[in-house]
């Protein structure tokens, strides 16, 4: 099996992730789809990480899709989201939060890319508006991670989530505002599985940052 993508994306990281928290074994091939475009859109041709290539050739695509394959393949008792009733709809819904606020930091991220004089100001401000009603909405949900307990989806992604907003959008999470949010992220980056998987911050030759 392999994940194709880099770490810089909170999408492939939470994949990343996920896979050494069930302990399934994968080769991650840190494939770039903006500097690296080409070679990337030989294996996934919509050009988007991650992709993950099955041991049979099928690949699949969107984070969602193969975080359910993973869940599916361990079975319910390990699997990392709830497989039905309240529970599952609660931890959709708090995924939903970390995704959207993702969402709009890499919104915020790609429009800061344009020539200065084609940035929309307006479209900036909208977007962290949403970007900040995700992180309240997230803080709110008071997720914690104590000492032994068991990594689960919601705690990966939004770790995952708060530790990209912090890297491109660090005005966003400064003053301390999301204390929980920030004891769960240091909670969560302690663990082996989270440090298998840095963010990376390096600038490929394109200029332009991976993820
Ligand atoms: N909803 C998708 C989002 C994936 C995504 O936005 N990936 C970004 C990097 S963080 C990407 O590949 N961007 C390149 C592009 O869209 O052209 C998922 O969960 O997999």
């Amino acid at each position: 099996m392999k994940l194709v993508g880099r770490y810089d994306s909170p999408y492939v990281r939470r994949v990343g992730v996920a896979l050494h928290v069930l302990g399934v074994p994968f080769e991650h091939v840190s494939l770039s789809p903006f500097s690296q475009a080409a070679e990337f859109r030989q294996i996934a041709p919509v050009g988007r990480m991650p992709a993950l290539v099955l041991d049979d050739g099928e690949t699949l695509i969107e984070s969602a899709a193969i975080l359910d394959y993973l869940d599916e393949e361990v079975g319910g008792g390990r699997a990392l989201t709830p497989r039905g009733g309240p529970d599952r709809r609660k931890c959709l819904r708090i995924l939903a939060s970390a995704t959207a606020a993702c969402d709009k930091a890499i919104a915020i991220n790609y429009e800061r890319r344009r020539p200065a004089e084609l940035i929309h100001a307006g479209w900036i401000t909208r977007c962290r508006t949403q970007l900040d009603a995700a992180l309240c909405e997230l803080e709110n949900f008071r997720i914690e991670l104590r000492n032994e307990q068991p990594l689960k989806q919601i705690e990966i992604t939004t770790a995952c989530a708060f530790a990209y907003i912090r890297r491109v959008e660090p005005e966003a999470v400064a003053d301390r505002q999301y204390s929980r949010l920030e004891q769960l992220s240091v909670a969560c980056e302690a663990r082996e599985e989270f440090k298998a998987c840095p963010q990376i911050v390096s600038m490929p030759a394109s200029g332009l940052p991976a993820g």
